[in-house]
């Protein structure tokens, strides 16, 4: 009898875990003859009552079926996992493995690659390459550049200032004195940066901008020397012989202070939109270093001599790429980089 009713059992248990559609499916199958008042539970407590002779026999079918039901719902958990992992990799988002990727999946800024293209000719011509900082004293920013407190020409570089009384530097022209008491005389350097003012913003206004300074310092370094260095670079970024000409500039830090214009590259001077009709372009301050900038860096302006510059990164990135509104540049949208077609 008690045999009997064990293979029932386990038919109705192999046919119901055939049925079976969840995980909570399972869960009732075992508690029904697993659990603390299961079918097959209660045959193992009650073996007391089966005859004596049959006992045995009882008992160990009665196991077998247990370990069999074990099997079964660890089985059957298995198959249920595996099925829900098939069935979300089916309701997914499905990926055409065979759509051809982009052919341009990102690019430099135009501004590192205009700095590394600047930096590559520099240091082709024997300067060194500095950094500077972002943070600055007013000190090195204003005073080691000869521009004292209550001087005008820091109106024109409104910044903004920490509570320690520091501030985001407004020219590249902040690390001149550093770079000096550095290295002393000779030296070649350029040094790359962030600039930051407070400016009323249009196309060529930015309240952060790159700029690149470069100072050369030695015996005997005059304007031709100047002229030439910034000749040679502006050829190369253009990749075509370029005109410079000298106009008078002011900048405290210099002596005497030059405008740097080029002769439009786009329209070899006869007039376009880049250069607005005025066949020339203003590009980069200049001049020869001021020897009191030179004596606060602890060189003396009686044996040596230099000439600075500090060239408008951002806006000779405009003029390469064609960009007609500086503020493409900080804007982080990839359409940009897409539309100036950068490889
Ligand atoms: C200066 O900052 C001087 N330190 C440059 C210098 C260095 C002169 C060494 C002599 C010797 P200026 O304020 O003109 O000069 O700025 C230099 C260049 O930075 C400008 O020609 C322009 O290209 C760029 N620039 C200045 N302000 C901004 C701005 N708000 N947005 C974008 N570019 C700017």
């Amino acid at each position: 009898m008690m045999e009997e009713k064990i293979s029932l059992l386990r038919e109705e248990v192999v046919a119901k875990m055939n049925d079976v559609k969840t995980a909570s499916d399972v869960e009732n199958i075992r508690v029904e003859y697993l659990g603390k008042k299961g079918l097959v539970i209660e045959i193992l407590k009650n073996l007391k009552n089966v005859e004596a002779d049959k006992r045995k026999e009882v008992g160990e079918k009665a196991n077998v079926l247990r370990v069999e039901i074990e099997k079964m719902i660890e089985t059957k958990k298995e198959e249920l996992k595996e099925l829900e992992y098939e069935n979300s990799i089916k309701n997914s988002e499905k990926i055409d493995i065979t759509i051809p990727v982009e052919d341009k999946v990102g690019s430099l800024h135009p501004i590192t690659i205009v700095q590394r293209e600047l930096e590559e000719i520099f240091t082709g011509m024997g300067f060194t390459v500095e950094d500077g900082n972002e943070v600055e004293t007013e000190y090195n920013n204003f005073e080691a550049v000869n521009v004292p407190k209550y001087h005008p020409a820091r109106d024109m570089q409104d910044t903004f200032w920490l509570e320690n009384g520091e501030l985001l530097k407004t020219q590249t022209s902040a690390a001149q004195n550093k770079i000096m008491l550095k290295y002393g005389a000779p030296l070649k350097a350029i040094f790359p940066g962030r600039c930051f003012r407070n400016e009323a913003l249009d196309a060529s206004h930015e309240n952060t901008f790159f700029q690149m300074e470069g100072m050369m310092i030695d015996k005997d370094v005059s304007i031709s020397n100047l002229i030439y260095f910034m000749k040679t670079l502006l050829s190369e970024i253009f990749k075509k012989d370029v005109e410079v000409r000298l106009r008078p500039g002011y900048f405290p830090f210099v002596e005497p202070g030059f405008e740097l214009d080029i002769k439009c590259p786009y329209c070899d001077g006869k007039g376009c939109k880049v250069c607005k009709g005025g066949s020339w372009i203003e590009l980069c301050p200049c001049g020869m270093i001021h020897p009191n900038v030179l004596k606060m860096g602890g060189i003396d302006p009686e044996e040596y001599s230099g000439f600075a510059f500090g060239l408008g990164l951002s806006r000779l990135a405009m003029m390469k790429y064609n960009i007609n509104d500086l503020r493409a540049l900080n804007s982080c949208d990839v359409r940009v980089l897409k539309q100036m077609n950068i490889k």
